[in-house]
């Protein structure tokens, strides 16, 4: 039952795991909806300070929130920017702005003011929350970004103050708590939710419009995969304890992590930025059941020499995902730590922004490398991008189409970049290279679209070329992944510099760096080239300028 050749040459496969059919649930509903069962269990802990929510206090907070953003004068179709770190108090907010029927679009926190305003602009943000110690920076965005009079709310750092002309945020719960209770209703399970931006296969940062049914959808396709198999339902006995390290603002921290665990009582325990030595300290204290990764923290785990096998001691599982994995580094992850598969398990999962995210799911922990099988109400196929055919067996490589009510319903103001991704009756084409095995398992294996993952954060090499031809010195600009073995990938640029000047270099890395957040910078290094390869409707060969490279 796993594939379906319909006989026209479509070769689709579907989930082993079970049939799915969606409900019809907002995503704030799906979240608490087992919380009478754990309300006095501790839902959010802030890794810095301490401060915690159980999970009652965490949903009474949201809907506090929820008020008295409709209070401020939020209206149905409004969106809310969040730009913060990973606290406690960015969930919840996160939650409330949902719960009162608004949109949120979740930013970077590490973006500098000029990255902050184009999402800003581009998604009409109607209001921002952000925290205090990037409060400069979003201020600085919001300028001429903002409609007049909108809202600046502020997350506190425990002081209780906020820059002047904004509203601190703690306010909004206290102060929600005696206002009317919403009226639901104003939107339905098919209207937007969350506008997370990806730059997709190619071209710039876009809005990816998720809806309530999207992401709901996705959390229960992914549970009947994930739950029971490998994640227990928390309860008085037993709470699966887990750091959510991961950035909220990116879907794999939010709905592939925060999220669908806090729908199971999950303890998650908020980590703002990595900084080693106190991660390390977080994980002796903590004594985590699970966790949730990409693929340079693996490689942390097994570099650093603090990490040590007690800080393992309660870990049963652990998923891996946004961004290609070596087998070699799970063993000697199992090396280092004495460690094997009955013990702690690697899972692998695979997903896109526009998925919301997850689309296959390797949940058996005994095939590193893999991304498994796709999960109940996904369907994929592998399409040879020069016949558009479906590849006829296993071990052929084409791209990865995917169909399914977690696709999103498109990109926000960009009809013209949807048409190009989701075609045909809703499949979405989404970029990856790769192939399925004699068992069905799949992997990924190319990336055929030009995105650059650094990290497991998108770095759009469009963004960076427009930035580079604004340089005095540079005509024209190409820019490509580079393999780096800490960070996966690290983007190189090509430049045609300006007859007469002769930029260097050291003035063309400069020239980025501080424009744009640190993982964007040209760490792959710049050469000077002659002309920029184009193919003859003026797109850029990718290929030809990474085979430049070798
Ligand atoms: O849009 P995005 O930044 O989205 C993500 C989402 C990742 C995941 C992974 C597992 C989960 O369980 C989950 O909840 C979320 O990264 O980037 C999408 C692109 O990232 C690459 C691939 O090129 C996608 O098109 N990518 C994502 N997962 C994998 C991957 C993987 N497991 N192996 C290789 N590449």
């Amino acid at each position: 039952h796993e594939m379906v050749d319909n006989g026209n040459g479509k070769k689709i496969f579907t989930s082993p795991y079970g049939e799915y059919t969606p409900s019809e649930m907002f995503v704030h509903e799906y979240v608490w909806k087992n919380v009478e069962n754990h309300g006095n269990l501790t839902a959010l802990v802030c890794s810095v300070t301490g401060r915690k929510y159980t999970y009652s206090q965490a949903r009474d907070a949201a809907n506090y929130i929820g008020r008295s953003l409709l209070n401020i004068g939020l209206r149905k179709g409004d969106t809310v920017a969040l730009i913060a770190p990973n606290y406690p108090e960015s969930v919840l907010a996160f939650l409330g702005i949902l719960e009162a029927e608004l949109i949120v679009t979740t930013v970077n926190p590490f973006y500098t003011p000029y990255e902050i305003s184009r999402q800003l602009k581009s998604s009409g943000a109607a209001a921002i929350i952000a925290v205090t110690e990037i409060a400069g920076n979003a201020l600085e965005a919001a300028k001429g970004n903002l409609p007049p009079g909108a809202s600046v709310i502020v997350i506190d750092d425990g002081t209780g103050s906020s820059p002047e002309g904004t509203i601190p945020f703690m306010d909004l719960i206290t102060r929600g708590k005696s206002l009317p209770p919403i009226k639901h209703g104003a939107v339905s399970v098919n209207d937007v939710a969350v506008l997370p931006y990806s730059s997709g296969t190619t071209g710039m940062p876009k809005g990816v419009m998720l809806t309530h049914k999207n992401l709901v959808s996705n959390m229960e396709m992914t549970e009947m995969t994930v739950d029971e198999r490998m994640w227990k339902t928390s309860s008085a006995t037993f709470q699966e304890v887990m750091p959510l390290i991961l950035p909220f603002f990116h879907i794999f921290g939010m709905n592939g992590l925060t999220l669908p665990r806090l729908a199971r009582g999950t303890q998650i325990i908020t980590v703002p930025k990595f900084v080693p030595e106190q991660f390390i300290q977080l994980l002796a204290n903590h004594k985590m059941t699970g966790m949730y990764l990409v693929p340079p923290l693996l490689l942390f785990f097994n570099a650093s020499p603090f990490v040590k096998k007690e800080h393992l001691e309660n870990m049963h599982h652990a998923v891996i995902g946004a961004a290609p994995m070596a087998k070699d580094d799970f063993r000697r992850f199992y090396d280092k730590f004495q460690l094997n598969q009955d013990n702690m398990k690697f899972c692998q999962g695979y997903g896109l922004t526009e998925t919301s995210p997850v689309c296959c799911f390797e949940v058996s922990g005994t095939k590193p490398g893999s991304i498994g099988k796709t999960i109940p109400g996904c369907e994929v196929r592998v399409v040879d991008p020069t016949t558009n055919k479906d590849v006829a067996r296993p071990g052929e490589t084409g791209e990865i189409w995917i169909k399914g009510p977690h696709v999103m319903k498109g990109y926000y103001n960009n009809e013209a970049a949807t048409q190009s991704m989701i075609v045909e009756d809703g499949w979405l084409k989404t970029g990856d290279i790769g192939h399925y095995d004699e068992e069905y398992d799949f992997y990924i294996t190319d990336r055929l679209k030009e995105l650059i993952k650094v990290k497991g954060f998108q770095v759009a090499p469009a963004e960076l070329e427009a930035l580079l031809r604004s340089h005095p010195g540079v005509v024209e600009a190409g820019v490509v992944g580079v393999p780096d073995a800490r960070c996966g990938e690290v983007p190189k640029a090509f430049i045609v510099p300006k007859k007469g000047s002769n930029p260097t270099v050291e003035s063309i890395q400069n020239f980025v760096k501080g424009k744009v957040s640190d993982y964007k910078e040209l760490k792959g290094g710049v050469s000077f080239v002659d002309s920029i390869p184009k193919n003859a409707s003026g797109k850029i060969l990718r290929t030809k300028l990474k085979e430049l490279c070798k």
